[in-house]
């Protein structure tokens, strides 16, 4: 009797995802993940999530730790921001130590030696890098070590059912954004955003509807989201508990490059 006892194999349908990829955004659903080997990086499954080859002017991966994995490098051209999404690493840059656990960061300016060792089995660690542009006038930014738990997370344009944490120092050196957005169930941004900035995400908890250029996708927990600039953005939080999402966003540079 196959139907009753391969009932679940008839059932999936292998040729289904959210995940979608057009000019101007792309929803990339854990599903379709095909690992990428980065030098440097070893003993871990490495998923290379947006990059230039989308369109994309950001890279975000998504590593997680198998037994003795390490994140051995040095930055050049791009800046680069590390977040443990859940998890135990410790992390020297440029002589500088720390262990970093679930929701502790650590952003590394261009010019820097990085390691990442000792990382417990099945650690996932979100990265983003971005070409950095210096500013005339300002230094290229230090080191820095932070855990998102300490970081304030007041309401976002008076709406008590958001709340926005800034990971990075409100800094014109600074020419990339990290943000942590919680929208609690039915919570929503208050308007379509239409702007120059790109942004990549990854959602931490829950799930919601975001829109995107006039189309509608359902998301949650372990999607990714990439937005071109001028993308027309929008989200509402479902379900039962709140909906997180870590974003990129580049700031802080001129409009034009003429
Ligand atoms: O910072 C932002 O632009 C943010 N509000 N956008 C977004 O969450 N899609
Ligand atoms: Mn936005």
């Amino acid at each position: 009797m196959p139907f009753t006892t391969h009932y679940h194999l008839f059932m999936e349908i292998s040729a289904l995802t959210r995940t979608v990829v057009k000019r101007n955004h792309a929803i990339i659903a854990p599903d379709g993940y095909i690992n990428s080997h980065v030098p440097g990086w070893t003993n871990c499954t490495v998923n290379v999530i947006i990059n230039e080859a989308m369109g994309a002017q950001l890279c975000q991966t998504l590593i997680t730790a198998n037994k003795d994995c390490k994140l051995v490098g040095a930055t050049i051209d791009s800046q680069l921001f590390f977040y443990i999404i859940k998890g135990k690493a410790k992390a020297i840059v440029s002589g500088e130590i720390k262990v970093l656990q679930t929701g502790h960061f650590v952003y590394v300016p261009v010019g820097k030696a990085y390691r990442l060792e000792n990382i417990k089995e099945g650690t996932q660690i979100l990265s983003f890098h971005k070409v950095y542009e210096k500013l005339e006038g300002h230094d290229i930014p230090e080191i820095l070590f932070g855990d998102a738990a300490n970081v304030p997370a007041p309401s976002y344009l008076d709406d008590k059912a958001l709340r926005l944490q800034v990971l990075l120092p409100d800094d014109e050196a600074f020419d990339m954004a990290v943000n942590i957005f919680t929208y609690d169930p039915g919570g929503h941004l208050p308007m379509v955003e239409t702007h120059i900035m790109e942004h990549g995400l990854i959602y931490l908890q829950g799930q919601g509807v975001y829109m995107l250029d006039q189309h509608w996708y359902p998301v949650k927990k372990g999607d990714s989201i990439w937005m071109a600039p001028y993308c027309p953005q929008w989200f509402t939080a479902m379900g039962k508990e709140p909906a997180v999402y870590i974003y990129y966003k580049n700031v802080n540079r001129f409009p034009t490059v003429k």
